[in-house]
C-alpha cells in the first residue's frame, strides 16, 4: 500500500497549496485517493484517480459541488413545473407570476433536504441512525464471517484470520458507502469484543477512515473539545492552527499510536465482551466523529490491523440520539433506499 514516487510529490506539493483553508481535510482526501489508487485493483477507484490527477484539489472539491447541486437542481425543476401549474389553476391570472416563483424556490429547497436519492449501501434513519452488521461488509481476503462467539448481533460478526497489521492500513480493504440526508457532525461506534485470550488490550482494533467526509477525527469532552487527526494532516501546522482556532475547540494534534494515510486506529477498551466501545489515540481515549458539510453519499473504508478482533454491528449517528437508542440490540440495518 505505498503511493508511487512520483504520486507522493503530488500529494505532498498539493498538501502546500492548500494549507491555511479551512476546509483542509478535502486535501487529505485528493491526496488519500491517489495513495488507494495506487494499490488498487477495483475500476471504481482507477475512475477517481483520472479524474483528481487531471485537476488540483480545490477544483476537485469545488467539481463535486457544482454536480450534485446540478443533479438536485435538475430534480427539483420537474416538481417546479407540477406546482406552477397547480398555482396557476387556483390564482387569480395577474398574481400567478410571482407566486409561481416564490412557491417554486420553496419546493426546491425542500426538495434538496428531503428528497434527494443517493446510490449508497447504507443510509441515516428519519431517527438519525445508519447500522449495518459486520457479518454484511463486502468480505475479502482473509476477513471471515463467523458464529462461535455467542452473544452477537444479527447473523454473526467478523474477524481478520491473519496476522496483525499494525502500521500498515490498508489489508482487506473493505469499503461502504454511506447515504447522508442531513448535513452535520456524526458519531462513528460499534460493537466488538477481543476473539482471543482476556488481555482487552490485545486483538482490539482496526484500521477506520473516511475517504471524502469534510472532516473526520476522535473527539473528547464538550466544551471545549479536544480533537485528534490522522496523520499526515495532523502534521500540518496551518491544518491544526485552523481547527485550534474554532471556538469550540481547545486543542488538536496526532493521535498516541499508529494511524497513516488517513487512517486511524480505532480501539475498544475492556472489550473483553460484547461491547459498546469505539476510541482512538492510545490512553488518551478520543471518541470517533464525522462530519458532512453537504448531504450526499460519503465511503466509509475498513482496513485489518489486530487479527481476533470480533466486529458485531456498526453504528453511525446523529449527535443528538441517546446511547440507549444506539446500543439496542433490535435495531435493524438501515441500507439504500430508506
Ligand atoms: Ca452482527
Amino acid at each position: 500500500m505505498q503511493a508511487r514516487p512520483g504520486e507522493l510529490m503530488y500529494i505532498l506539493g498539493m498538501r502546500e497549496q492548500l494549507a491555511g483553508l479551512r476546509l483542509p481535510f478535502s486535501a487529505l482526501v485528493a491526496s488519500l485517493v491517489l495513495v488507494t489508487v495506487g494499490c488498487s485493483d477495483g475500476d471504481e477507484g482507477n475512475d477517481e484517480a483520472a479524474d483528481t490527477e487531471s485537476e488540483d484539489a480545490t477544483e476537485t472539491t469545488e467539481g463535486e459541488t457544482t454536480e450534485s447541486t446540478g443533479t438536485e437542481a435538475g430534480e427539483s425543476e420537474s416538481d417546479s413545473e407540477s406546482s406552477g401549474t397547480d398555482d396557476t389553476d387556483s390564482t387569480g391570472s395577474t398574481e400567478t407570476e410571482t407566486e409561481t416563483e416564490t412557491e417554486t424556490e420553496t419546493e426546491t429547497e425542500t426538495e434538496t433536504e428531503t428528497g434527494a436519492a443517493f446510490e449508497c449501501d447504507y443510509e441515516v434513519s428519519p431517527e438519525g441512525l445508519l447500522v449495518f452488521e459486520g457479518e454484511s461488509l463486502p468480505i475479502n481476503e482473509d476477513w471471515a464471517v463467523a458464529t462461535d462467539v455467542e452473544g452477537y448481533y444479527a447473523g454473526g460478526y467478523i474477524q481478520w484470520t491473519r496476522s496483525s497489521f499494525n502500521q500498515q492500513p490498508g489489508n482487506g480493504l473493505m469499503a461502504v458507502s454511506l447515504g447522508i440526508h442531513e448535513a452535520g457532525r456524526y458519531r462513528v461506534q460499534w460493537r466488538t469484543r477481543i476473539g482471543m485470550g482476556d488481555n482487552p488490550t490485545e486483538h482490539n482494533d482496526i484500521w477506520l477512515r473516511f475517504v471524502d467526509a469534510t472532516d473526520y477525527y476522535g473527539k473528547q469532552g464538550n466544551d471545549p473539545e479536544t480533537r485528534r487527526y490522522p496523520k499526515p494532516i495532523c502534521e500540518d501546522p496551518d491544518f491544526i492552527a485552523g481547527v485550534e482556532a474554532l471556538p469550540e475547540v481547545s486543542e488538536a494534534t496526532c493521535p498516541n499510536g499508529s494511524t497513516a494515510d488517513g487512517w486511524l486506529k480505532v480501539y475498544s477498551s475492556g472489550a473483553t465482551e460484547w461491547k459498546w466501545s469505539t476510541r482512538t489515540s492510545d490512553n488518551d481515549a478520543h471518541d470517533i466523529y464525522v462530519e458532512f458539510a453537504e448531504p450526499g453519499a460519503y465511503v466509509l473504508e475498513l482496513s485489518a490491523r489486530a487479527d481476533f478482533m470480533l466486529l458485531d454491528r456498526v453504528v453511525i449517528h446523529r449527535e443528538d440520539v441517546e446511547q440507549d437508542a444506539v446500543e439496542n440490540p433490535d435495531l435493524a440495518e438501515t441500507p439504500c433506499p430508506r
